[in-house]
């Protein structure tokens, strides 16, 4: 709670700075976007995207395990001082991780075991 009203205390002065005051209410209602991201069907320790796109503000996504997968695996996003990853989804389950996220250059990844190290990866730009 503490950095979600600093963020809005920025985002206010950045625009008093400016001064676009009319658009003080626009600045400081951030969008929220969520992302598909699935695993692969066959059990490959792969996500079927490599790069996910999204604006500033809260940003979701959730992660569909096939049931075909035979295995467990889960999201966690990375960067920027921000580390926060879903619970594990089984085959057949869905998880989902929320981050408030700044611009900038973010990593998704699997955390389960080896996945990430067999490129179970991706970068998410946040712009
Ligand atoms: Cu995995």
């Amino acid at each position: 709670m503490r950095r979600a009203a600093s963020i809005t205390i920025l985002a206010l002065s950045a625009a008093a700075v400016a001064g676009a005051s009319a658009q003080a209410t626009s600045s400081s209602s951030a969008a929220a976007t969520t992302l598909k991201l699935r695993a692969d069907a066959d059990g490959a320790n792969r996500f079927n995207k490599e790069r996910l796109r999204a604006e500033p503000g809260k940003v979701t996504i959730r992660l569909r395990n096939p049931s075909t997968s035979g295995k467990p695996h889960a999201v966690e996003i990375e960067g920027k001082g921000i580390e926060k990853k879903s619970a594990v989804a089984q085959p057949g389950e869905r998880v989902s991780v929320t981050a408030k996220l700044k611009r900038g250059r973010y990593e998704f990844y699997c955390p389960v075991d080896g996945h990430k190290a067999d490129g179970m990866e991706g970068t998410l730009v946040v712009k």
